[in-house]
Order: C-alpha cells, then structure tokens, then sequence
C-alpha cells in the first residue's frame, strides 16, 4: 500500500504471506528496501541518502535508463531515476504471470521537459513483485510511442546495491574469464581471471555478454544472493572504496565496506527500438544460505 517515506516522499509498501517485503518509492520508481522474512534489509541504503529531488537516492536499487553512465548530453545514468512515476492501476496484462500477489505497477512517460534533453516519446512500465519464497523481481518494458516513426536506443541498468557484511570477504561467481570493460582504465577492454572475483580496492568493471545467473558469496554472513537476469547482456561491478567514498556526500567514510553493487545491464550494444516495439529487462534476485567458505 501507499504511505509517505523519507521527506514526505510516497512509497509503496509490499509484503508477501511469510514476511518478506520491500518498498518502492515512486520518485525514481526506485527500490530502496528488501527484507527476508527473518527482516534482515537484503540492499543496502546509503545512511546519508538524499531523499530530495532532483538527487538520485544512493543506494537500492536505480533504474538507468535511458542511459548508463555519463557519456552524451544525458546527466550520468539518464533521468528515469530522478522522475515521478505513477502507480498504474490497468498495466497491459503481463504474459508470464507472476505467481506472487505482492507486487506494484509503476509507469514513467517523459514530460515536455525531458522531450528537451531526450526527444522521444516510451512508455517504461515497471513491475516489483515478491515472490513466493521472497525472491525480489523487477520486471521493465519499454514501449517507444514516438509519433513520428523515429526509433530510438537505449542503455540501461538495475544498478543494484547489494547489503554485504564486509566487502573484503566477498566473492562473485559467474565472471571468470569474461571481457570486460575497465572504467578506471579509459574502457579498455580486459579480460577476467579464471578465479571469483575478490575485493581489496576500488572496482568499476563493466562485464560483457554474461550469465543468465551471478553469485555474490558474503562469507560472514553464510548468505549467497543470486541474480538473474533476462534481456540483460552485461553485469556492472562497482565498489568505490575508501578515496571515492570520502568523497561521495551521500555515503558515510566507511559505508563502502558493506555495500557491492552488481548491476544487471544492457551497456556495451544499446537497445534500438522501432516506433510500437517494446523491449523486457527482468531482474530476479534470491537470498539463499551458502556453506561457502573464504577459498573455495
Ligand atoms: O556503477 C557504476 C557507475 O557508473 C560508477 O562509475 C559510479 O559513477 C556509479 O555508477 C555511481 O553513479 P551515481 O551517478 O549513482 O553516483
């Protein structure tokens, strides 16, 4: 249900039948909590998040669109998560039906004002559900309704900010020996090593052609979060560590240590839509107990 967040801002509230939930505030269509049914807050949430717009909450979960990163004449990740979306009470039926109960509607239309910096018309229907044994599932469609029979394209990414205990001793599986490219080295294309990734300094990788499925591993607390993903080619690896954190205003010195974002994403080839196509991002994330032990 609708209630008012931070500032006053509206979120809606959702809660499945064993206690897990999470909430989505309708500035920026933007996932800010997912909880187990044991209320452990499964996304990080920046202390100091500014939840004032036209700033970008820091932390759970942003939807880029209609672009990653700063490149062009777009501010850094496009505007769909500094907007208001709607709640839409009559989406057009959706053909997997998601079996949970729990889930909310959002759509975004640009304004007269974002026609300005973007000249194209989209619908961007979101749908947040929790499912049966709490997994989170974020499903996108983007419509183009451009009038003039332009096409237009995107890129985009649920730039997720994963809750971990310590950054140091996390793993991720499901990236080894992948290209990628490489943000803190101009975008030079490297490719991984043959081993999970660890973390013991700052990580701005943008992984090409991945997985359905990426493992994050939080040894301390035995706990695996699993990401899958559709019509999503790539996997975004950020963690800003200590220097880029000092000095970031809405996260506090130390916050990076518990915070890893993997991000489902479409980067390296952009989506180009013809005038009444309409392109799906899904997003599905569980939290599973894992035995994983550092090393393995
Ligand atoms: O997640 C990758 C990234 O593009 C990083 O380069 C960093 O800028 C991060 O996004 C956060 O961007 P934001 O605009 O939310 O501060």
């Amino acid at each position: 249900h609708l209630c008012k967040g931070v500032n006053g801002l509206e979120k809606v509230l959702l809660r499945e039948s064993r206690g897990s939930s999470a909430e989505v505030y309708l500035y920026g269509g933007h996932v800010t909590s997912w909880k187990n049914d044991h209320g452990e807050e499964l996304l990080f949430l920046s202390s100091k998040a500014i939840f004032k717009p036209p700033k970008a909450i820091r932390g759970g979960i942003p939807i880029c669109f209609p672009q990653f990163g700063s490149h062009g004449t777009l501010e850094q990740h496009g505007f769909a998560r500094n907007r208001f979306w709607v709640i839409d009470n009559d989406p057009p039926p959706f053909p997997t039906n998601t079996s949970s109960r729990a889930f909310v509607d959002l759509i975004l239309k640009p304004s007269e004002e974002d026609a300005k910096i973007w000249p194209h018309s989209f619908e961007f229907r979101l749908r947040v559900a929790l499912g049966p044994g709490g997994d989170l599932m974020l499903t996108s469609r983007i419509r183009n309704t451009n009038p003039d029979g332009k096409p237009f394209s995107f890129t985009f990414a649920y730039h997720t900010y994963f809750s971990v205990s310590d950054i140091s001793e996390v793993r991720v599986e499901g990236l080894e020996t992948l290209d990628y490219l490489d943000n803190l080295q101009n975008k030079e294309r490297f490719t991984e090593q043959g081993d999970a990734l660890t973390f013991e300094s700052e990580v701005d990788k943008i992984y090409l052609s991945t997985p359905t499925k990426i493992a994050i591993l939080d040894h301390e607390k035995k706990r695996t979060f699993v990401l899958r993903k559709d019509g999503l080619p790539d996997a975004v690896v950020w963690n800003p560590w200590d220097k880029k954190a000092k000095a970031m205003a809405d996260l506090a010195d130390d916050e990076y240590k518990h915070m890893l974002c993997v991000e489902a994403a479409a980067v390296e080839k952009s989506i180009t839509l013809k005038p009444g196509e309409e392109w799906r991002g899904r997003l599905e994330l569980s939290a599973v107990p894992s035995s994983y032990c550092s090393g393995q």
